[in-house]
């Protein structure tokens, strides 16, 4: 099945595509307006993006918001990580206030919640999270983001960070990982019905 996938974030298309490749679904990137984000949960704003690319294409859409929770910033920068910062100083304002943070504080995780409106009305959801803690530093180049700096607890990339971790690597463990095989799973559900 072909989808449309609203969002302007180049990272999340390979993402995406890479991961729902093998669940038998095609991404596809359309010219689209982007939508203001207000709402105060990644699911609001996931629908948010899915149902303004579905009114404006007439055709299914997909979204994801997502973001970094870090414990010792009571949850920030949450909802507001791509706008958490000026661009370019994001990774380095996490790491300055954790600067005394004692290694046993530094917990944080990753959220992605996915969201596909249908142009009947019909809404798909799905969420994933991965858990981890903030490095004292920048380390590795792959992937986007905070990569660099959430070094990953779970199997399969444990104690690497992303930004060290292979993309199969990161696939396996990662929030958008855990939520697209969740969503795949609930498409398959609803195209049987
Ligand atoms: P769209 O809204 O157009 O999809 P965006 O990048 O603005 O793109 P979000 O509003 O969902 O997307 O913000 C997510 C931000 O959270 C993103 O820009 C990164 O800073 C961070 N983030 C999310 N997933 C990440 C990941 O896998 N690795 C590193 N940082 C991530």
């Amino acid at each position: 099945m072909d989808m449309i996938i609203a969002t302007h974030n180049k990272h999340k298309v390979e993402e995406f595509s890479r991961i729902l490749a093998p669940l038998g679904v095609t991404i596809r990137t359309a010219e689209l307006t982007e939508a203001e984000e207000t709402g105060t949960t990644f699911r609001e704003n996931a629908y948010i993006k899915a149902k303004a690319a579905c009114d404006e294409t007439g055709l299914p859409c997909i979204a994801d918001d997502s973001g970094l929770s870090v414990d010792a910033l009571n949850g920030e920068p949450g909802v507001y990580s791509a706008r958490y910062a000026e661009e370019g100083k994001r990774k380095k304002t996490v790491l300055e206030k954790l600067r005394s943070v004692p290694e046993e504080e530094r917990g944080a995780h990753f959220t992605s919640a996915i969201c596909c409106v249908f142009p009947n009305g019909d809404v798909l959801e799905a969420e994933g999270y991965c858990y981890g803690r903030i490095a004292h530093e920048c380390r590795g180049t792959s992937g986007f983001g905070y990569d660099p700096i959430f070094i990953c607890t779970e199997e399969s990339c444990a104690g690497k960070t992303f930004g060290e971790a292979t993309a199969a690597e990161k696939d396996a463990v990662s929030h958008r990982g855990k939520s697209l095989r969740l969503f795949a799973e609930k498409l398959e559900n609803y195209l049987k019905n």
